[in-house]
């Protein structure tokens, strides 16, 4: 039996994970019961507290985040991975949703801890997204049997290149609404404003800018500091979950909130994401997808703003609050977004042990 004065240590390695930063465990390295994982992802990270002065966090949603990864025994899947956002000021774990910039960073972590073999030049990591069920598959470079996390790569939130991560989704449609429009409907009505509640990876309430009183290209800090504005997109959001299939959301991470204005630089559509109570400083990756999706629903406030090339396969560039990040859909033959693909980059960061 442990002493009690030790400190227990984990073995986890931190990894930035496109535009987000986290700890990635391998699943046998944490306890199988979640109530027990969580008070010790808690420690981890130092929450709840806003600065996570005792802990790893970072004291932002985007660098409070967890990827619980093991082997696959699914057929034709590397790897099954968890994620679980750690709330920074509240005692909450959730695994209500999926993070597609956490995901960037499993491919090379399966490698470095060996559940998959480096294949060559480059390794595909089938990797099942257990909050969601569905299968993306990441590229890594692997050039000397091990990931390369150097190149010229770049994405905007992160300075500097890295090697590319492709990562290609499919079947991301309901993936925890039940349906891509889990209302039926690619226009609701909610405290007057109009809305698309829309889940293709992420669930996401899609709004024009403009009927919250807001330009779309403000600040992140601007917006959070607009109380009024915060109070009526919670309040939209509260209604929303129970519409979205996801019941009471007043403790959850979803749905992302997203106010879309005609793109500013060249792009297809400009966005402002509150991820719910935090501005986000970039977009989500599903939530781009998702968000990418809405404005090719005619009608809709997302198509209303959007400037969509033409053609089966299309590059639709989201803007946020520090750059874009381009979202690579392929129609079927009616128009729906069969698959998509986006460019992330990953950097292992450290490795060793955690105290908890
Ligand atoms: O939408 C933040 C992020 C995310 C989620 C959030 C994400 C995704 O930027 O797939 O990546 O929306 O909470 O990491």
């Amino acid at each position: 039996m442990a002493k009690p004065h030790l400190q227990r240590g984990l073995p986890f390695m931190w990894m930035r994970g496109g535009t987000s930063k986290g700890a990635y465990f391998l699943a046998a390295d944490l306890p199988s019961d979640p109530a027990a994982r969580d008070r010790l992802l808690l420690r981890v990270m130092g929450s709840p507290d806003p600065r996570q002065i005792d802990g790893m966090g970072g004291a932002d949603p985007l660098t409070s985040k967890v990827a619980v990864v093991r082997r696959s025994e699914r057929p034709g899947v590397d790897v099954d991975y968890l994620f679980l956002q750690v709330f920074v000021d509240r005692p909450i774990v959730t695994d209500a949703q999926n993070c597609g910039n956490i995901l960037a960073g499993v491919g090379p972590f399966a490698i470095e801890r060996g559940l998959v073999k480096a294949a060559g030049e480059t390794t595909d990591v089938a990797i099942h997204m257990e909050n969601t069920g569905q299968v993306a598959v990441a590229t890594v470079e692997t050039p000397a049997g091990e990931p390369r996390y150097d190149g010229a790569a770049r994405i905007d939130g992160v300075p500097g290149g890295a090697a590319p991560v492709p990562i290609a989704f499919r079947d991301t449609a309901g993936s925890s609404c039940g349906a891509l429009l889990p209302t039926g409907n690619a226009v609701d009505v909610i405290e007057g404003v109009e809305a698309t509640l829309i889940d293709n990876g992420m669930p996401c309430v899609v709004m024009r800018a403009s009927d919250l009183g807001i330009a779309g290209d403000e600040a992140p800090e601007a917006l959070e500091a607009n109380a009024a504005l915060r109070a009526r997109i919670e309040a939209i959001r509260l209604a929303a979950g129970p519409m979205m299939n996801l019941g009471d959301v007043g403790e959850k991470s979803v749905p992302k909130m997203t106010m879309v204005s005609a793109p500013k630089a060249g792009g297809a559509i400009a966005t402002r994401t509150f991820i719910p109570h935090r501005c986000h400083s970039t977009i989500g990756v599903l939530g781009a997808v998702s968000v990418a999706t809405a404005c090719l629903l005619p009608g809709s406030p997302g198509a209303s703003r959007a400037v969509v090339p033409p053609g089966r396969r299309k590059a639709l560039s989201v803007e946020h609050p520090t750059g874009e990040m381009t979202v690579v859909v392929d129609l079927d033959e009616a128009g729906s977004v069969e698959r998509a693909a986006i460019l992330r980059t990953a950097r292992k960061l450290f490795d060793g042990t955690v105290y908890v």
